[in-house]
This record gives C-alpha cells, sequence and structure tokens, in this order.
C-alpha cells in the first residue's frame, strides 16, 4: 500500500517569515508539494502513530494539497489526522486544536492575506506541538532536506471525503473529519465574558465584521450572531471563496476600504473589524477612528483583565520590532516585562511557553495570547468587544483616554510593493553600509542618535536571529525602520516603519501622516527610496 516515489530537489523552497509561500503554478509542479511536505517529516522525528492537524484557509489548491498531505501523514507513519470539515480551519483554529490533542504538529495550507486563485498565491506552514509556528531552527532544516530529498512516501487511496463530518481509515491512519468551528468557539467562551457581550448587542450595540470571503466567516457567523447575538449579517462576506472575490484578504485601509469608509461615514455602526485569509489577523475600526494595530496591542494589554480570562493580569507584554512601543508604555506602567522580537510569530512562542508573556503583537494587525501559539484575528475581536462592554465607552474614548495616560506614539507603515529585487537588495545593502556614520546627522529637526541592523537573542533557548531590519533611531524616541518583507511571491516589497511619540495630549489630534512628515523625508534622504525603486509613493499606507 505504501509507495515510496523517486523525486528530484527544487532549490526554492525556503520558508519566509510565515511558511513556504509561492504562486499555484509553482505548487503545481510536479512533486514540488510532496518534496516540501516530506522534507518536513524528515526534519522531525518520533511522529510513529501520532497525530497531524491538517487544514487550510480554503483558498484554490487547498483541498487538492490537504489529499497529498494525508496520504503522505499515513505512509510516514502517523496514527491519526484531524482536519476540518471541507478542509477549513483558521490558522488561530489549528493552533487551538494541536494543543487541545496534544498532536505531534500540524500542516496549515495557507498563504494568509495574499491574493489566491489559479494564479493566485498558496502556502504551506508546519506547526509544533505547541501549536506555533516551526522555529527558525527547523525551518532551517526543512529547507536544507528539500535541497537533497531524492524520494517521498505515499499510500495509493482514492481521495478522502471532506465534506462529512466523521472519522475513517486512510491506510492504517485514522482521519477524523471535525468541525471547524466548535472548538475554537469553545475557547473563546472560556476566555470572555459573552454574556456582557450579548447584554451589548442585545441593547443596541452594532457591529459590521468583514471577513473578507476568507476563512473567518463561518467563525464569525457562528460567534458573532449565534452565540452573542449579533443582528444577522454582522458579519459580511462570510462565504469562503477560493479566490476570495478576486480581492487580497488583507484587512487594511486599502484593502478592507468599503469597511473603513463605512466606519467614517454618518452610518456607521459603533464598532468595525476584519479579518485576513487564514484569520489571524485582525483590522479594528471604531465609529470614526481607526486603531492602528500597535496602539490596539497596547489598548488590549491596557484592558485585558477586564475579560474573564486575563483577571489575573498579564506576565508580560512581546512585541514584533517594528511594531510601535505604545504597548511598551503599558508593560513599563504595571511593572512587567516587555519583549521585542523579529517579525512574525514564530519568535513569541519560547516567551509563551516559558510564561514569560502573556499577550504578543505586531505592528500587521497580528494580536495574541497564550490561549493559542498564532495570532487570533477573532480573539482580538472579542476581546476589543468584551472590553466596550465592561467600560460601556466607545472605542474613541477608550483611545483617547489611553493616549492621554500614557501618550501618543504616531505610527504608519508604507509598502513599496513589487519593486525590483535586485534594487531592493541594494538599497538594504546600502543602508547596512551607511549604518555606522549615520549617529550624529540630522534631517531637518531630527538628530540621529543610533542605528543598527536588529538582532535577536532568544531569552529562552539563546538562539540568535541577525539581519532583522535597519533601526533608524532619533533623539527624542522617533525612529524609522526598514526591512524587506519575507512573504511576498513576486519581486520585493520593501517595508518602511515610521514611529513618533507625542506625550502631550493637546497634540493627540494631528493627522497621521501630518504628524510623521519629517520622518518620511528623513527615511527618503537616508535609504533614497525614490531613485532606487523607481516609485514616488508608498504603494499602501497603513
Ligand atoms: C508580514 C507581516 C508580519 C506577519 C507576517 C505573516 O510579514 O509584516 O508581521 O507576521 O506577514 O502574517 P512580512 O515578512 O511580509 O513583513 V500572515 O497573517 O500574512 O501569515
Ligand atoms: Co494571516
Amino acid at each position: 500500500m505504501i509507495s515510496i516515489v523517486e523525486t528530484t530537489p527544487y532549490d526554492d523552497q525556503k520558508p519566509g517569515t510565515s511558511g513556504l509561500r509561492k504562486k499555484v503554478p509553482v505548487f503545481r509542479q510536479k512533486n514540488y508539494v510532496e518534496n516540501f511536505i516530506q522534507s518536513i517529516f524528515d526534519s522531525v522525528a518520533g511522529f510513529r502513530g501520532e497525530t497531524l492537524v491538517i487544514g487550510g484557509d480554503g483558498r484554490y489548491f487547498n483541498r487538492e494539497a490537504i489529499q497529498i498531505a494525508m496520504r503522505m501523514a499515513a505512509a510516514n507513519g502517523f496514527g491519526r489526522v484531524i482536519v476540518g470539515q471541507g478542509g477549513i480551519l483558521s490558522t488561530p483554529a489549528a493552533s487551538h486544536l494541536i494543543r487541545k490533542n496534544r498532536a505531534f504538529g500540524g500542516i496549515i495550507l495557507s498563504a494568509s492575506h495574499n491574493p489566491g486563485g489559479p494564479e493566485g498565491d498558496f502556502g504551506i506552514k508546519y506547526n509544533i506541538g505547541n501549536g506555533g509556528p516551526a522555529p527558525e531552527k527547523l525551518t532551517e532544516a526543512i529547507y536544507a532536506r528539500s535541497r537533497v530529498i531524492d524520494r517521498y512516501a505515499t499510500v495509493r487511496a482514492v481521495d478522502v471525503d471532506l465534506d462529512t463530518v466523521g472519522q475513517l481509515m486512510l491506510g492504517d491512519m485514522t482521519v477524523e473529519v471535525i468541525d471547524p468551528v466548535a472548538d475554537y468557539a469553545e475557547l473563546m467562551e472560556a476566555l470572555f465574558d459573552f454574556g456582557a457581550i450579548r447584554a451589548l448587542f442585545a441593547g443596541g450595540f452594532r457591529m459590521a465584521f468583514d471577513a473578507m470571503h476568507a476563512v473567518t466567516g463561518p467563525y464569525a457567523v457562528e460567534i458573532l450572531e449565534r452565540r452573542l447575538g449579533a443582528p444577522a449579517g454582522t458579519a459580511r462576506n462570510a462565504v469562503p471563496l477560493e479566490d476570495f472575490g478576486g480581492h487580497h484578504p488583507d484587512p487594511n485601509l486599502v484593502h478592507a476600504r468599503d469597511l473603513y469608509d463605512l466606519m467614517m461615514s454618518p452610518e456607521a455602526p459603533d464598532f468595525g473589524a476584519a479579518s485576513d485569509g487564514d484569520g489571524d489577523r485582525n483590522l479594528i475600526i471604531g465609529r470614526g477612528i481607526f486603531v492602528t494595530p500597535s496602539d490596539s496591542l497596547a489598548m488590549l494589554a491596557a484592558n485585558a483583565h477586564l475579560a474573564p480570562g486575563y483577571a489575573q493580569g498579564l506576565k508580560g507584554i512581546a512585541r514584533s520590532m517594528p511594531t510601535s512601543g505604545a504597548a511598551d508604555r503599558v508593560a513599563q506602567k504595571r511593572g512587567i516585562g516587555l519583549y521585542e522580537t523579529p517579525t512574525g510569530w514564530k519568535f513569541f512562542g519560547n516567551l509563551l511557553d516559558a510564561g514569560l508573556a502573556t499577550i504578543c503583537g505586531e505592528e500587521s494587525a497580528g494580536t495574541g495570547s497564550d490561549h493559542v501559539r498564532e495570532k487570533d484575528g477573532l480573539w482580538a475581536v472579542l476581546l476589543w468587544l468584551n472590553i466596550l462592554a465592561a467600560r460601556g465607552a466607545s472605542v474613541m474614548e477608550i483611545a483617547r483616554r489611553h493616549w492621554a495616560e500614557y501618550g501618543r506614539n504616531y505610527y504608519a507603515r508604507h509598502d513599496y510593493e513589487d519593486i525590483d529585487t535586485a534594487a531592493a537588495g541594494e538599497l538594504m545593502a546600502a543602508l547596512r553600509q551607511k549604518l555606522p556614520s549615520l549617529p550624529g546627522q540630522r534631517f531637518g529637526d531630527l538628530a540621529v542618535e543610533a542605528a543598527d541592523d536588529f538582532a535577536y537573542r532568544d531569552p529562552v533557548d539563546g538562539s540568535v536571529s541577525e539581519g532583522q531590519g535597519v533601526r533608524v533611531l532619533f533623539a527624542g524616541g522617533s525612529r524609522i525602520v526598514f526591512r524587506l518583507s519575507g512573504t511576498g511571491t513576486s519581486g520585493a516589497t520593501l517595508r518602511v516603519y515610521l514611529e513618533c511619540y507625542e506625550p502631550d495630549a493637546a497634540r493627540h489630534g494631528r493627522e497621521t501622516q501630518e504628524a510623521l512628515s519629517g520622518l518620511i523625508a528623513a527615511a527618503e534622504r537616508i535609504a533614497e527610496i525614490s531613485r532606487r525603486t523607481g516609485r514616488d509613493a508608498p504603494s499602501v499606507v497603513t
């Protein structure tokens, strides 16, 4: 029944910030998926008879990839696969299932916010037994294996029926097709005060949740509408589509523009939110106010104790380096630890496992806690709802009071997408070369105090990750960070992160781009963005 198939390696199966992401036609090459999955199995040991969780964001090619993964799991000796009905599992739901079932690991099929479809993007990510993304040591081992792989194991069998909940056999392996939503919804109910949120909706509170035709649709309908009593239609675009309706399922001000426009209009409901392709990110918009993800992290951390799951307080807060320092001020005031990690959720796992941090976040709209080992879009939305219910205040009031107490970190990210890869590499190399000469230089009112290439030493296992982004730090706490995206699939994407701190409440009503204009000009002069990329403006500002 088991067959060993000869294969030849590909040289481009290097996982990025979050798994291996490529165009669908790349994944469709002969044995491309098989090579990568066998490379995962060859890089971990001790899974005979163990459980593997498999699911994806429902995008084009999801079902085919799942069938391949299940056959290979059976041939490689796994005892059981748990798979979401229809092949659906949001990333945080998969993380929860791995933990709950004490699974050996999980395979998540997703390219997250990247567009889908036959010419769109696809991705494969491996998560370890703690429910979190494979750490760098393991992704490097997988990549090394993929470069020499010469055979893979599979079983010959008809496709598993993914649409019927139930149990069946694939070779000697059990396959359990489960409801993708139930366990996750139960976990949310354990963390938050559903009674208070139900009362909020019963009192006429209105919300718009945009699932962007991605994986969170069924989760949002079940939790917001069925369990919390929000009116039908609160979850919009709630049916997952293989091509996300032709859109990018990226919850930012460009791709979730309709929601933003609604929230800024006179008809705005009380609360607006969206999630991305695989359900691990969130966008939070109050009536008349967009909450930057960095601010959202700080505000959630400052108010988390209002939710039953966090009533004991937080052990610490972790944020990725480019995320603004707003959360640092909350940590400082509470006297708890603040950890600054490289971009990507894989760096939070050790901190959460060791009990050093309870809440983590990234500027890219990822927020989460120790309830799983992934960022979690709906979790953030529900924590906001719990806080709104407990405080009886609007998003606008909560934000204003937060800034008045802690000061405001004006923040924006400017993305230059799909630029020439060589030009992007040269821009970063030139920046790195400039680092020693930057301190002491002035750009308008801004004086450079320090400049470096961020390196991280994991406080738990001592591993070091270098080259994680160029930081230019100015006197007074303003800063610019430059890094290249590790999730794109065509050309390169330059991300420029801009931040300045304003303690004076009288100056908290400024327009963000205006507050950052000095930094925007300095970024151009320091990195020569327009000359090197041929672009005079970013493609996306968030
Ligand atoms: C981006 C974000 C990063 C996030 C990653 C995966 O990475 O900046 O914060 O962890 O996407 O998120 P990069 O390397 O392109 O900057 V997801 O929701 O797209 O899996
Ligand atoms: Co995502």
